[in-house]
């Protein structure tokens, strides 16, 4: 054997090198565990917490105030679907954390709706990570988790949160809804990190 590369157990297809087990597809599906919470622009707040307790706060104005990003990024879903070139607009969390000050390793991601999930830090920032708000060039719809969402696409999918609300900074690691429910921990598609032990 040759050169073994990232994509080396990937699947090739037209031309398109997929993470392991992923199919391609054209449409956008839609996968929620629980009801879609409405969530308002008026009283939207986005939270982050450190490790000592300190509050940043950015209402939906001081939100759209930010220096914005397109980034045009692959999607990976732990159910196997994978949809290529997705263009989006939103605020990067090194913008958002730039003021921040942590030392902390992890990072806890809150939902409206309880939904919760968990990541290193490190792979919030970087230029990985974005606070969504617009998609395909329309605003989110809350199917996708309009008002704004996390997007980490480099990890599965179920890590970029909907309906986000806040992110509390951690020295510990704490699982999230599909982590605690035996999801892998840190879910690199790449890796086929699907479940507890891949
Ligand atoms: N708040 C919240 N975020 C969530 C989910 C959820 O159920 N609730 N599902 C996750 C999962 S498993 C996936 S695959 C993606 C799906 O995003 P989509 O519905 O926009 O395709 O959202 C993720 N973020
Ligand atoms: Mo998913």
């Amino acid at each position: 054997m040759g050169i073994v590369s990232p994509g080396f157990h990937g699947r090739r297809r037209g031309g398109v090198t997929l993470p392991p087990g992923q199919y391609l597809t054209e449409d956008f599906p839609v996968l929620s565990a629980g009801p879609t919470p409405r969530v308002a622009v008026d009283t939207w707040r986005f939270t982050v917490t450190t490790e000592f307790g300190r509050e940043h706060h950015w209402s939906w104005p001081d939100l759209l105030a930010l220096p914005s990003e397109t980034p045009t990024v692959d999607l990976h879903c732990v159910t196997k679907w994978s949809k290529l070139g997705t263009t989006w607009q939103g605020v990067s969390l090194d913008t958002l954390l730039a003021d921040v000050e942590t030392a902390a390793d992890y990072a806890l991601v809150y939902a409206h709706g309880g939904y919760t999930t968990n990541l290193p830090l490190d792979d919030l920032l970087d230029g990985q990570a974005w606070i969504v708000y617009r998609y395909d060039d329309d605003d989110l719809t809350s199917e996708h988790g309009g008002p704004a969402r996390l997007l980490v696409p480099h990890l599965y999918l179920w890590k970029s949160a909907k309906w986000v609300r806040g992110i509390r900074l951690l020295d510990e690691n704490e699982p999230g809804f599909w982590e605690t429910a035996g999801y892998h921990d840190y879910g690199d598609p790449w890796r086929e990190q699907r479940y507890q032990g891949d």
